[in-house]
């Protein structure tokens, strides 16, 4: 049987370049619309961003930068409610288009698809953020496109902890030597990696740059399409500088 098996993706920060202009601005919305004046800048998302989850980012910014906020009784209803609000925000920035997928995404999606490579998506986010960026950003009912999704809170710990990956490899009765994992972030690849998978390929973007990706088998600055090579800043260089299913594949048996 080809390798691999599978592609498992991650989504914020790898499909699409969502933390700065989707879920930061979403957030900021539904802050404004409970009557708090928290703003969280472009800089300040980028410390938060060390807490995966939306939930358990509010709640380590109150730790950590608002801890002068007067906390209601009930804090975890507070913030389940707030979260709610903002993935509501977030739905609706997604069905207006506010962001493509990164380029290549498609590309690879699609070779996957064509070639029976199985897929699937492990996130922190919703499944309901989940949809709402693949139905605005590909073709009608390509939501079947991905076997599984594991999102959010199906599992007990969100990344850095492998569930979320241990999750998707089971529903999937694979073994994590059989897939290959697509991430943006240092948390990502710990997540697959102490999942077992051993092949993680990470394209960075603007809040993740700079990380440690000791780990990961490849690292780019974007998987690339025609016209848009992918720069690569370690690991084995692809052929043609695009992150397509020939390179992934070639991947498995440099290192076997
Ligand atoms: C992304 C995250 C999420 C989103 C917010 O993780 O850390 O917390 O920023 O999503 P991944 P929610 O890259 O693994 O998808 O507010 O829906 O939790
Ligand atoms: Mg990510």
């Amino acid at each position: 049987m080809e390798w691999p098996q599978a592609l498992i993706f991650d989504v914020d920060g790898t499909l699409a370049d969502t933390e700065r202009d989707g879920h930061r601005v979403a957030f900021n919305r539904a802050f404004a619309e409970e009557g708090l004046d928290w703003v969280w800048s472009v800089g300040l998302y980028g410390e938060l961003l060390s807490v995966t989850g939306g939930k358990e980012r509010i709640l380590f910014y109150l730790d950590r930068f608002n801890t002068g906020f007067e906390r209601p009784t009930d804090l975890a209803g507070f913030i389940a409610g707030l979260h709610r609000s903002k993935t509501k925000h977030y739905m609706a920035l997604m069905s207006e288009g506010a962001i493509p997928l990164r380029p290549g995404v498609r590309s690879l999606l699609e070779e996957a698809r064509a070639s029976a490579t199985r897929l699937a998506i492990a996130t922190t986010t919703t499944p309901e953020n989940v949809s709402a960026l693949i139905e605005s950003t590909l073709p009608a009912g390509a939501m079947d496109w991905f076997e599984v999704v594991g999102a959010g809170d199906v599992v007990p710990n969100k990344k850095p902890a492998p569930d979320i990956y241990r999750y998707v490899l089971e529903q999937m009765h694979l073994a994590p030597e059989q897939a290959i994992a697509l991430e943006d972030s240092a948390h990502g690849l710990s997540a697959a990696r102490n999942a077992g998978i051993g092949h993680v390929v990470v394209t960075v973007n603007d809040y993740t740059e700079g990380q440690d990706f000791d780990g990961a088998v490849a690292v780019f600055d974007k998987l690339g399409e025609a016209g848009q090579p992918a720069s690569l800043l370690a690991g084995p260089a692809p052929a043609n500088s695009i992150v397509d299913l020939g390179y992934l594949r070639a991947l498995g048996v440099m290192q076997s």
